[in-house]
């Protein structure tokens, strides 16, 4: 009969995991950043007018129109500065744990030639008076992301898009948080992995705190 070790890293890993496990998962929600719901809106394809469900911005028309796959937000008419600084916005609530976070997006060109300039943020705290992280002059359509490190618990998050010239669409956007572990978790992966690594006889009680330790069938 031999008890299984486990190696050193997947002790440490078992740790993080158990460092990561400890937070609900940050209660962030972004909605319609596909567009596709246009519930509320007037009109009917190819252009919709108003503000699409989920997302703040100017009520005009053609505001929502199809790039001819899929429905896409016009930022020309549901944002723009011109008039002061307005973006198309939603609010995503608050994290509940220090997170890194992504915002990822898709800028279209989908309704005539003419150059496009396009902002993005990620802003904390639903003001625009500082931001944690963006993208000031897009100018080329594809898809873009800003990420956000070690945004601390409790940190508002308000995502937005302006328009500077030309008629851009906007489609595909999503947002991720991912928790970053707390330092002092993390430490202690790495003293359990270390300790894994010295074959310490002490290990074996931190391996049935994570893993049962089974004996080989008789
Ligand atoms: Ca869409």
């Amino acid at each position: 009969m031999k008890t299984p070790r486990l190696i050193p890293s997947l002790a440490g890993a078992l740790v993080a995991l158990a460092c990561l496990s400890g937070h609900a998962s940050a209660a962030v929600t972004l909605v319609n950043g596909d567009f596709e719901n246009t519930a509320g809106l007037g009109g009917g394809l190819p252009w919709y007018s108003g503000v699409p469900a989920g997302w703040n911005g100017a009520a005009n028309n053609y505001t929502v129109g199809t790039d001819g796959a899929s429905t896409v937000g016009n930022l020309e008419q549901l944002a723009d500065v011109t008039g002061g600084f307005n973006p198309l916005y939603q609010d995503l609530g608050t994290l509940d744990t220090l997170s890194t976070v992504t915002l990822t997006f898709v800028i279209l060109q989908p309704w005539n030639g003419n150059p496009i300039e396009v902002g993005a943020a990620i802003w904390p705290n639903t003001t625009y008076a500082s931001d944690l992280g963006f993208l000031p002059k897009i100018t080329t359509p594809g898809t873009y992301s800003i990420t956000a490190a070690n945004v601390p618990a409790g940190t508002a998050l308000r995502i937005g898009f302006w328009r500077n010239q030309g008629s851009p669409g906007i489609d595909h956007v999503s947002f991720v948080a991912t928790p970053v572990p707390e330092s002092s978790c993390m430490a202690l992966a790495l003293a359990v992995a270390a300790a894994a690594a010295a074959e310490r006889t002490d290990l074996v009680n931190l391996e049935s705190t994570f893993l049962p330790i089974e004996n080989e069938s008789p």
